[in-house]
């Protein structure tokens, strides 16, 4: 007899230690006092898990991979301990029929009560036939499962905004998930792939508060989005001196400069990358002398291309003894305080996040 998904689960359970020092991670990644810490781990070690239904549609399955790659054990372990994942595609040992069933028992057993998971972009062009599973689309199957779900959990670019498919010229009419959930809340995890860590805050912040954590305007929690990965990079220094990489493998390259004139997106992009880092070797794209591509951004397919040209519209610092503040930086790039740069043009995102409160401020 296979073994389900549940059973598979059961068997990773992880140890005491490795349990808590996920746990902290996670605390330390939601911006939770350590007295929190006791509330958290009580959450996370609940009996009753919440039941997962995992929907995957329009993606490469990068999400998924880098949520249970063997790099990052401990945060694997312990999202597949604090969840039941009762239907994931990719890692349920049923499939067909089998499979179908298991989604429809899962929905009819736990109605309001599961939380939903989103994996990949929704066709909608010609009633959405360019994705289909079990002879349903993926718009019809998000309908049904979104709809008698707590809360939707999308994750990754596809599912929060349309990812590659949507970009230009978006020929199946691909778009996120809150395009069309309106009647449950919906959080986006976003990024391509996004961190575990943050897919992790998200879920631990729902178990322990009851409720998805707040978010910006593009529905992205605010612990992993609130701040510009320009801001909290190693890198600043140099951009702020004038010292920058002018080409991949040139001597300002190799001496760690800013990575800004090679293509960086970092002063446009919202998120966590430089203080969390992926995987257990604690890398992140500048950090190993790639520019941030922007991933967690909408759009980013065609705002933040070519990802070897620099971002247009932002001034930079002349030389060294010329410092620009990050404040300043920062300003010019989103275009606020009177600042004629207007990154709207260039991405298109600014003002919607510059207009956010977060939903604690509401
Ligand atoms: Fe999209 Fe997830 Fe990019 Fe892939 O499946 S966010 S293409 S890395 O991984 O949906
Ligand atoms: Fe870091 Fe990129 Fe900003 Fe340079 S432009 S400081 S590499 S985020
Ligand atoms: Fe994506 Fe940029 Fe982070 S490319 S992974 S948001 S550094």
């Amino acid at each position: 007899m296979p073994i389900t998904t549940s059973e598979l689960v059961n068997n990773l359970s992880s140890s005491r230690r490795d349990f808590l020092k996920a746990c902290t991670i996670a605390a330390a990644a939601l911006g939770l006092s350590e007295a929190m810490i006791p509330r958290l781990v009580e959450a996370a070690a609940n009996p009753q898990r919440p039941p997962v239904v995992w929907l995957h549609f329009q993606e490469c399955t990068g999400c998924t991979e880098s949520l249970v790659r063997g790099s990052h054990p401990d945060i694997a372990r312990l999202i597949l301990d604090i969840i039941s994942l009762d239907y994931h595609e990719t890692l349920m040992a049923a499939a067909g029929h089998q499979a179908e069933q298991q989604l429809q028992a899962t929905l009819e057993k736990y109605p309001g009560k599961y939380l939903c998971v989103v994996e990949g972009g929704i066709p909608t062009k010609d009633n959405g036939i360019y994705c289909k599973i079990g002879g349903r689309t993926a718009m019809e199957i998000l309908a049904e499962v979104a709809a008698k779900s707590a809360a939707v959990i999308a994750i990754g670019n596809c599912a929060t905004y349309g990812g590659i498919q949507a970009a230009d010229p978006n020929p199946t009419g691909a778009v996120g998930v809150w395009d069309l959930v309106h009647d449950v809340p919906v959080v986006n995890v976003a990024g391509c792939p996004p961190n575990p860590i943050s897919f992790l805050g998200t879920v631990l912040h729902y178990l322990t508060f009851k409720r998805l954590p707040p978010t910006d305007k593009l529905g992205r929690p605010l612990f992993a989005y609130g701040r510009k990965i320009h801001d909290q990079c190693e890198r600043r220094a140099h951009f702020d001196e004038g010292r920058y990489a002018e080409q991949f493998g040139d001597a300002g390259h190799l001496a760690g400069y800013c990575l800004y004139k090679v293509g960086c997106k970092g002063p446009a992009t919202f998120s966590n990358c430089p203080a969390v880092r992926f995987n257990d070797v604690g890398v992140w794209p500048v950090g190993v002398g790639h520019g941030c591509i922007g991933c967690t951004e909408p759009g980013f397919w065609d705002t933040m291309t070519p990802f070897y040209e620099r971002l247009p519209g932002i001034e930079i610092p002349g030389g060294r003894g010329i410092v620009t503040s990050a404040d300043s930086a920062g300003k010019k790039i989103l275009g606020i305080a009177g600042a004629a740069v207007g990154i709207h043009a260039v991405v298109g995102i600014g003002k919607r996040i510059l207009k956010g409160k977060s939903d604690e401020d509401k």
